[in-house]
């Protein structure tokens, strides 16, 4: 008997959950003009998310999906994305699609029902929010195959959950990305939570990053609420795919601080002190002890942050508020070029109903 294969996850953290360093740092991580614009595009993320669960409890949005404790993943890989890449986000991703320069306000009609807010005014080349679980993988190993046969020097970045590395569509467009040899980056936001269900009910494997070496992918692990490593990682993977490396799966570990959604309600199956002590490993205190020893953060910053953060969120929900509701008919529009017979009826049924829905109505189903 021989041994035909062997493989290895790496795993890698720079900061400790104190911010402490646990060795020699990447560069970027000793310069403040770097790292304070994440650092601001992480308090922004945390301080949308929370206006945007209090909107929803008044009854002013629809279902959203919080990314608590995960603001480090999509701002450390987004901050190392250039503006002709595209990106393919989960529904949890809005730190990224702040970076990538989606609007706040646009966020907030996406999740209030509308779908125009999937229209980016910016971030032209990015995908919307995918719901059904996975299916963005294909979608960006297409899109990144697409770069590659065109002699494009981008890459498609793609974020699911740890949930969604057990279907078979993460499977299938890994695959295909490998063969093909696709400019990817497929970023797998491990939370330990998909809706109720732990990560150790979801899959046996020691890590989900090496799910990536059936396929012929480097897998690589990171500590998910280090900015300073998934900034990294993010860099060199990206870099990689560039050059025509091929692509890159990164499993970023981290905690799921808040319910699955706001249709949720977490406490009916977690035990609360382990959350409570998750939360000693969260992303912004990390980060903001870092800054602080480099001299590069403060109290009156922080203040002076917080201010301006909530005067951001503000001025979007006001927008967001005053934007008229889409037509009833707005839900047919952008289906196909010529409505198919049946779908044309439903139209005309609904613009009979029209009348009694007019109004902002919240809603969509993220479930
Ligand atoms: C194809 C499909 N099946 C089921 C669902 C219902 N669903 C919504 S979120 C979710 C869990 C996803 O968990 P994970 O991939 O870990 O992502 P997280 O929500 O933790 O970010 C499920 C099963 C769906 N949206 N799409
Ligand atoms: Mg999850």
């Amino acid at each position: 008997m021989s041994t035909v294969a062997r493989f290895h996850i790496d795993h890698t953290r720079f900061l400790d959950p104190q911010g402490e360093p646990l060795g020699p740092l990447p560069d970027f991580a000793c310069d403040p003009a770097r790292l304070v614009p994440m650092y601001r595009a992480m308090y922004l993320t945390r301080s949308f998310d929370a206006k945007a669960i209090a909107l929803q409890r008044t009854g002013k949005l629809g279902t959203f999906a919080s990314a608590l404790g995960q603001e480090a993943i999509g701002v450390g890989v987004a901050s190392a994305m250039r503006p002709e890449d595209a990106l393919f986000p989960s529904y949890r991703e809005h730190a990224a699609q702040l970076v990538r320069g989606v609007r706040i306000e646009e966020s907030l009609r996406y999740w209030g029902g509308d779908e125009r807010g999937s229209d980016f005014a910016e971030a032209r080349h990015d995908f919307p929010n995918c719901v059904p679980i996975g299916t963005q993988v294909c979608h960006a190993a297409g899109a990144a195959y697409a770069f590659r046969l065109r002699g494009e020097a981008r890459a498609a970045v793609c974020f699911l959950g740890d949930g969604g590395s057990s279907k078979g569509d993460f499977y299938e467009g890994l695959n295909f990305a490998a063969v093909w040899k696709a400019p990817l980056l497929v970023v797998l936001s491990n939370n330990q939570w998909a809706i109720s269900v732990p990560r150790s009910a979801q899959s046996a494997t020691a890590t989900l990053a090496q799910k990536a070496i059936a396929a012929g992918v480097e897998g690589v692990q990171v500590d998910g609420n280090d900015l300073v490593a998934v900034h990294h990682v993010a860099r060199e993977a990206l870099a990689k795919a560039r050059a025509g490396g091929g692509p890159t799966l990164i499993e970023a570990v981290t905690y799921r601080l808040g319910d699955h959604t706001t249709a949720d309600d977490a406490s009916r199956y977690r035990d609360p002190a382990v959350v409570q002590e998750q939360w000693s490993f969260e992303p912004l205190t990390r980060l903001r002890n870092h800054l602080v020893k480099l001299g590069a953060w403060g109290p009156e910053k922080e203040e002076a942050l917080a201010r301006e953060c909530a005067e951001t969120v503000n001025a979007a929900v006001e927008a967001y508020l005053s934007t008229p509701p889409p037509t009833t008919a707005a839900m047919f529009d952008h289906l196909f070029a010529t409505l198919p017979a049946a779908l044309a009826a439903q139209r005309d049924e609904a613009l009979r109903f029209a009348p009694r829905t007019a109004g902002r109505q919240p809603g969509g189903d993220h479930g």
